[in-house]
Order: structure tokens, then sequence, then C-alpha cells
């Protein structure tokens, strides 16, 4: 009986949902580097338990932060008494999670009665590999599925492979290497099935897989995915346990083998940028680190975030400007003028250190580093309104424009082999 209980306590605790009641999301401007290092301040009150989604590095970009309940009287008091001009970005978290999730039930019950797919709305793991494997029933001749190793909690990594023959050169593009990034997921899903219908429609496209593998890994981290499903919908990072903490999770932008453990990163596991315990610790990182190694012939490395609207490329763990700095300006700069042509959304296109902030342990930083010259980074939608809850309504805009912004990058890579 004893037992029972504890296991039915344990059961309720593991399943427990973590709620945001009360919790609200502010948008902060620094007006000067002392606003700024007041910002930082903040941000070291750990017992505050603040989730910075953006963070105080720069003072033309606005910081915004998810404040719990219990700490939301402090931070306003904090400050107004430091006089920031501050407001309020997210009034009622809790409704805009729940609006998402009944949202995305009863899409999901629909798709189930009619048997369609809307590649327009969120959905959960297991709808998204239902979906994957439709595409590839449907495009058997150019996709297919590999798996590349496993999750820390067992869930197989699988990319997709768009590929017309052997032997090719290869390009990697992956999303939701940060769970709570929900648009990169539904964005790289829609554009697996446009890569695939594309091929011999499309001149530029047809012509890009005739000479190039493109492998797309669409949740890249599917233990997070699920879990900001079931539990905990601001969930970032992996979920390995940490030996000798309570928190859970390492960033997987933050332990890939590129200035591992520098600035930017932090050695605390409680925090959403914590390093892992190694470089490559986590599974997720590794597995994608060692194909993409052994296949020895990646050419382009494109990961796919959210939110900000930046187009970013190495370095991001030193202020060194990369080799190829001009062309990859360049080509950066060209891409986020395709992808504002379709509904004039406006992209910013730099280093991570000059763009945004330094940050070590960064997925291109690595690929650049072992000598995958076309590194990107994009930060999907939005600027100002929802961060990582864009309504489903987003979502296929955000796709369309970021494909146009691909295609440019995969043109460069195509017409510029080395
Ligand atoms: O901090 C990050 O990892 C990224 N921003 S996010 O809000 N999506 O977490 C910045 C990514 C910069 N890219 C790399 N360092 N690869
Ligand atoms: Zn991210």
């Amino acid at each position: 009986m004893k037992l029972l209980l504890l296991l039915t306590a344990l059961v309720a605790g593991v399943l427990s949902k973590k709620t945001f009641i009360g919790e609200q999301v502010l948008r902060i401007k620094a007006n000067s580097n002392e606003q700024l290092s007041l910002l930082q301040d903040l941000q070291s009150f750990t017992h505050l338990q603040l989730d910075f989604w953006t963070e105080p590095a720069k003072s033309d970009i606005p910081v915004d932060i998810r404040v719990p309940f219990t700490s939301l009287q402090f931070v306003k008091a904090y400050l107004e008494y430091n006089n920031f001009d501050y407001s309020i970005m997210i009034e009622n978290l809790q409704q805009v999670i729940n609006t998402e999730k009944e949202e995305l039930e009863s899409n999901e019950r629909k798709e189930r009665n009619s048997g369609s797919f809307d590649f327009g709305a969120y959905h959960t793991l297991d709808t998204i590999n239902y979906a994957i494997d439709l595409i590839i029933a449907d495009y058997s001749s150019i996709v297919s599925k590999q798996q590349i190793g496993n999750s820390y909690e067992g869930r197989p990594l699988n990319v997709l492979k768009f590929s017309t023959g052997a032997n090719h050169p290869g390009v990697w593009i992956d999303a939701g290497i940060h769970s709570r990034e929900w648009v990169t997921q539904a964005t790289a899903l829609w554009t697996a099935r446009k890569l695939a219908s594309d091929y011999g429609k499309d001149a530029s496209i047809t012509s890009l897989l005739d000479n190039y593998d493109v492998f797309l890994m669409v949740v890249t981290n599917p233990d997070g995915y699920v879990y900001t499903h079931t539990t905990n919908r601001m969930w970032r990072k992996t979920r390995s346990i940490n030996k000798g903490s309570a928190c859970e999770g390492a960033d997987p932008n933050r332990n890939w083998d590129a200035g591992f453990g520098g600035p930017g990163a932090d050695s605390n596991p409680c925090s959403e940028t914590y390093h892992g315990s190694s470089a490559e610790s986590e599974v997720e990182v590794k597995s994608i680190a060692n194909f993409i190694r052994s296949h020895g012939k990646i050419k382009g490395f494109i990961t796919i975030h959210s939110y900000s609207q930046f187009l970013l490329f190495p370095y991001g763990y030193k202020r060194t400007l990369p080799a190829d700095y001009a062309e990859l300006n360049k080509v950066g700069n060209a891409a986020a003028s395709a992808l504002t042509s379709l509904y004039g959304t406006q992209y910013k296109v730099g280093t991570i250190v000059s763009t945004i902030y330094q940050a070590s342990g960064g997925s291109i930083d690595w690929s650049y580093d072992i000598g995958i010259k076309y590194s990107f980074a994009f930060e999907l939608r939005d600027q100002r309104r929802y961060g990582f809850l864009l309504p489903a309504s987003q979502i296929l805009p955000t796709a369309q424009e970021t494909y146009l912004a691909l295609k440019k990058i995969l043109e460069h890579i195509r017409d510029n082999p080395y």
C-alpha cells in the first residue's frame, strides 16, 4: 500500500504540468550600458527564476523576460526604481498557452477524423512523425528516412534525406534543437514537403537536388519537444539528467565543440544556457556531429531557431570575423532580401556576436570550424508580439518566406562548389 502511494505520488510528480498562472512576459528597453548591466544583475538573481527569452547583451535589442507570478512585484519595482522603459509583452501567459493547446487538440481531432493534415497548425511529435512518413510515401523516389541515433530518452533521431543519386555532397538543415521554438519544427515540416514536390517542377530545386543531397532534421530535440506538450511549454533544453543536480537538461546550442564552456554559456545545470558536462555530452548533439563527420562532404549547415528575425553566421564564441565574412554577409543579405520580398518581414543579417550576443558552443561555429563554409542560423518570426508562442496562423507565411531565403543559400552553395 505504502509503495502504491509512493508510486502514485511519483507518477503525479513526474507528469505534473507546469502552470504559468499569473506569469507575464515583460519587454524591457535598456537605454544605456548602465541599464544593460542592471538587467544582467537581474539575471544573476537566480532565485527569481526569470526566463530570459532574449539576452541583455546589446542596448538596441529589447530584452524579453518571462517572470513567474511570485517574482513579478519585485521585478516591476526594480524596473520602475531604475527608470526602465518597459511594457507588458504577454499579459496572461497561461491564457496564450491554453488557447494554443485547445487549437492544437481540436485540429488534431479534426485531422484524425478526416484523414487530412494541416501544415498550418502545430502538432504533437507523433503526428509530425506520421506526416513525415506520408511525405516519404508520396515522394519515395527522392525522400527517405535515416536514423542517426537515439535521443536521451530513447526516441529515434531521424533525418530526412532528399537525394537523386549516390555520392553527392550534402547540405544539412536542422530545426527545433530548442524544443520550445515551435514555429521551427512546423516550418521544417512544410519545407520537407515543398522540397520534395518542387523537384522536377522548380528548376532551381531540381538542379540543386541533381547535384546535392539535402539532410533535413525536423525535430532535432524530440525529448524536449514532447516535454513542451506534456509538461512545460517553455522547455528549451535536452532532457538529460545532470549528476548532482535536481535540474534537468543542457542547452544543445551550447554543447558543440566550438569554444565550449566560454562566454555566453552557463556552468550551472539549472540555467537555460547550461553547456552540459562536456562538449557533445548531449547525445542529440553527438549524433549529428558524428553523422556530419562521417559523411565527410557536407557543404552547408543551416540551423533554424526562433525568434527575433535574424539571419546569422559565425562567429558566436569569438569576436574574430570569419575568413569568409564578405561572402557570407553577401549571401546572407541576398537571402534576407528574398525573404522580405514576400510579406515585407524584416531580417537583420550579421555574425552572431555582432548581431545578438557572444555565445559559445553553438552549432554553426562548430560546423564552420570543421570546414563547412556555408554555415547559417535563422531566427524566425516574430519580433515583438508573441515570441516563442507564435500563433499557428503565422506558420505558413513564415515557412513560405523562409523557403525563399533557404533557396537563395542553397543556390549559392550549388553554384560555388569548394
Ligand atoms: O542563443 C541561442 O542559442 C540562439 N538564440 S535562441 O533564442 N534561439 O536560443 C542564437 C543562435 C546563434 N546560433 C548559434 N550559436 N549557432
Ligand atoms: Zn533557439
